[in-house]
């Protein structure tokens, strides 16, 4: 799909204001007693739409959440519109093109990679870190070394935009992460950062997570994020939720932000109770720098409520479930600053 004919899919997409609310109803065995019959998959930004599409058909069939995430992660990586997640990310400020990913199922496991290079699809490197090793994270050369040893292509990914976009942002080379840009299509326009999350709650109750991304454009070589930082940028836990996040991740990492949501569930908050709460942590540890950059979360708990909040206006997300009606729906989430404002 090309730029613009993805933006118009994306505008005929239902457009909500504030997070949703959705009956807080009790897993009845293993069926989902509610409007998440049949499952639920949530992710961040207006490129969830697409992961969604493509993590739901497994959901549909009865397959796990963990597969379902894992197939909507793979989506974006792939995405030829996409500057800030896998294929066509941004490189660093050496030109590098280095990738995060994580991946959680609710019962514990987990595994993560950091700062890979040349592997199409991180997330599926880190379900193998997960499912064929005693480790949780891998990282640099020894991830793709391990995922090399695991048939995965090593080829190089960084795309000509993406190096045009960088000695554009050469000129200056000031290290300024832009907040909620409109996708113009421009190199040097695109977004320099916004991580896939995705979460997702099966027809048999169960949760699971991933997240992906080539963090922030621009960064130092070496660099890595809160998002293949398990409790940092994703965390789930079939007792309580899950949680992710997009935005600076070093502001994730610092509050141990998508444990602290998934700990604020476990408490009694709903979903967007506790994305609010771990968002006013963000400010209250560093109140200047909370104006000049954004972070976000998302969270679904175990009955399949969904919840979202921001430090700052335009950050969407997508949901598809097997409720009638559009299946595509972007819903924007409150924030701390500014309200709600949909872009
Ligand atoms: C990171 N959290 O690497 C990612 C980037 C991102 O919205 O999500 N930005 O810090």
């Amino acid at each position: 799909m090309t730029m613009s004919s993805r933006r118009q899919f994306l505008q005929s997409s239902l457009l909500a204001t504030g997070a949703l609310a959705l009956p807080r109803t009790m897993v009845a065995g293993n069926t989902i007693a509610n409007g998440a019959a049949g499952g639920r998959v949530v992710s961040t930004w207006d490129f969830g739409v697409g992961a969604n599409a493509a993590a739901w058909p497994v959901l549909a069939r009865g397959g796990s959440a963990l597969d379902a995430v894992e197939a909507g992660a793979r989506w974006a990586e792939a995405d030829l519109c996409n500057s800030t997640v896998g294929h066509c990310g941004y490189p660093d400020r050496d030109g590098v093109l280095t990738l995060d990913a994580s991946i959680m199922d609710g019962d514990g496991r987990c595994g993560a990679v950091g700062a890979i290079e040349d592997i199409e699809h991180p997330v599926s490197v880190a379900r193998a870190v997960m499912e064929k090793t005693p480790h949780v994270l891998l990282v640099a050369d020894g991830a793709q070394q391990f995922a090399v040893s695991q048939g995965f292509e090593k080829k190089p990914l960084l795309t000509d935009d993406a190096r045009k976009a960088w000695r554009e942002w050469l000129k200056t080379s000031e290290y300024r992460p832009k907040m909620n840009v409109e996708r113009t299509g421009t190199p040097g326009d695109a977004h320099d950062h916004d991580t896939l999350g995705i979460l997702s709650l099966d027809a048999h109750g169960k949760l699971a997570g991933a997240c992906t991304t080539s963090g922030m454009a621009w960064k130092l070589h070496g660099r890595v994020g809160d998002s293949p930082i398990i409790g940092a940028g994703l965390y789930a836990d079939n007792e309580v939720g899950a949680a992710t996040a997009s935005g600076v991740g070093e502001e994730m990492i610092r509050n141990a932000a998508s444990f602290l949501v998934v700990e604020l569930m476990r408490e009694g908050r709903s979903p967007t109770e506790a994305c609010r709460e771990a968002i006013e942590r963000v400010v209250h540890k560093r109140p200047a720098a909370s104006k000049t950059l954004q972070v976000c979360f998302l969270a679904i708990d175990k009955h399949g409520e969904v919840g979202a909040y921001a430090l700052h206006p335009g950050f969407v997300y997508a949901m598809h479930d097997a409720t009638p009606g559009p299946h595509d729906k972007l819903i924007a989430a409150a924030s701390i600053y500014g309200g709600n404002v949909v872009r």
